[in-house]
């Protein structure tokens, strides 16, 4: 008989959204506009298709039904996020009445239905104001930030327990400042790491806002994508390469958001290369109150690296690609839609990490999921027969399981996403709901998966 996984009482099973990516409405609702919106207007041809961020799922206008569908599949927990830019369009100011009475709904449609709501307060989605004033460069932006989350706090606060400052922050790192897939496309190491340094502020003092407001039984925490790095070989080279680009890619907010300080080989590394961002009087000891009471983990791929074949051109920008290479490792298992790779085992190893390492934080898989492009091609009887997403989650809950365990702090597992939704350049090209949209007419229809998640969700196990 195969092995039985049953996962601990109360486990969190659900899905993960964003806004942009999931409300439409975009023009709608007094909603300001956003880096998107505007990205979107100024360059359509970088978005597959030409499809832009006006419409997406229509979740603004379909909650209610979204939501039955959510309960129908057996979701206990739902993460989605705040669009700042409609609670407060510019990011400063006038409060929007309709936003509020919109996110009202969808917390009090969710709780009515036993789903319990996890808000992101920032999911990639400046307001087109606060980037013109420099966005995450600018300290000022940052106290728009701590302010807009104070306001969040107050509205939804009484019936919200779970709270995320960021998702990813990373990414409009990398995106923004560094590999030019966000608005605005700067290419730039040393104000990449102003960014990155002024986004763990804005978070930080988002946290201790947070706990001056006393939010009963209220949780606190940021959502990471963490890759974890796997060295090419032993050889000490490799070795290097991999610490590095741990350093670069997950230690750079793991470190401060759990630990509440900088890894000092990080510190030393962007000393040496001038790259250090402006930091004022106060901030070590903000940094150290912003440590989160629970961790939201996205895992979707490894980054296996070595050591450099060829000496990096020191008259080009500043890149953590100065002290790696990416490896590509014979017989890997790849996705080959979204060109990452698969590594199930991926999930236990940065779960073992933050038991080691991390306090074994309170943490949960917060995303994790499978794009595939053109699923259409497996619909049978009117259904997607998405038996690869099946493999895909089952084999990362098994891995999830063993660490659980072994004793790590893991809470819950939410996948990237409840349904089809506009993924950001690539628009609709990559489809990773349990259910799919129809991106014409917005018909929602549920995929194979969705009725086995539903399975496992009600037998918290399989
Ligand atoms: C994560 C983001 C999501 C989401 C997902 C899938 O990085 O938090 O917003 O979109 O990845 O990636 P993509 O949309 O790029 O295919």
């Amino acid at each position: 008989m195969s092995k039985k996984y049953v996962f601990p009482e109360g486990f969190w099973w659900g899905s993960a959204t964003s806004a942009t990516q999931i409300e439409g409405a975009a023009h709608e609702g007094g909603k300001g506009e956003n880096i998107w919106d505007h990205w979107y207007k100024q360059e359509p041809d970088r978005f597959f298709e030409q499809i832009g961020p006006e419409t997406t799922s229509d979740f603004y206008h379909r909650y209610k039904e979204d939501i039955q569908l959510m309960k129908e599949i057996g979701h206990n927990t739902f993460r989605m996020s705040i669009s700042w830019s409609r609670l407060i369009p510019g990011g400063r100011g006038k409060v929007n009445q309709e936003a509020v009475d919109f996110y009202n709904h969808v917390i009090d449609e969710l709780i009515a239905n036993g789903i319990e709501p996890f808000l992101t307060l920032f999911h990639f989605d400046m307001p087109l104001e606060m980037q013109n004033e420099g966005g995450w460069e600018n300290r000022e932006v940052v106290d728009a930030y701590q302010h807009y989350a104070k306001i969040a706090f107050e509205l939804f606060g009484d019936r919200v327990k779970k709270w995320f400052t960021f998702n990813e922050p990373i990414v409009p790192v990398e995106g923004g400042y560094l590999y030019d897939f966000h608005y605005p496309n700067v290419v730039d190491g040393k104000r990449a790491t102003q960014v990155a340094y002024n986004t763990m502020i804005a978070h930080a003092k988002a946290v201790v806002t947070f706990r001056e407001c006393n939010i009963r039984d209220g949780k606190i925490g940021i959502v990471l994508n963490l890759t974890p790095s796997y060295p090419r070989s032993q050889h000490p080279a490799d070795l290097k390469a991999s610490r590095i680009a741990d350093l670069f890619f997950n230690r750079s907010f793991l470190d401060p958001a759990v630990l509440g300080e900088y890894p000092e080989e990080l510190i030393q590394i962007l000393r040496d290369h001038h790259q250090l961002p402006i930091t004022q009087n106060g901030d070590k000891e903000l940094l150290m109150a912003g440590k989160v009471d629970i961790l939201g983990v996205n895992y979707y791929q490894p980054r296996r690296v070595k050591a450099k074949d060829h000496l990096p051109n020191m008259e080009g920008p500043f890149m953590p690609e100065w002290f790696f290479d990416l490896y590509e490792m014979p017989g890997r298992k790849m996705n080959p839609y979204r060109g990452w790779e698969i590594y199930e085992k991926g999930i236990y190893d940065i779960m073992i990490n933050l038991k080691e390492n991390y306090n074994n934080i309170e943490s949960f898989i917060s995303e994790n999921g499978m794009g595939v492009q053109d699923e259409e091609r497996f619909v049978n009887n009117g259904q997607i027969q998405d038996d690869y997403r099946i493999d895909f989650i089952r084999e990362h809950l098994i891995w999830l399981h063993k660490a659980i365990e072994e004793g790590c702090n893991a809470r819950g597992y939410h996948l990237w996403t409840l349904m089809d939704n506009w993924s950001w350049m690539n628009a609709y090209k990559n489809r990773y709901g349990f259910i799919s949209v129809d991106v014409n007419t917005k018909k929602r229809t549920l995929k194979k998966s969705a009725y086995w998640i539903k399975e496992v969700s009600e037998k918290n196990g399989f």
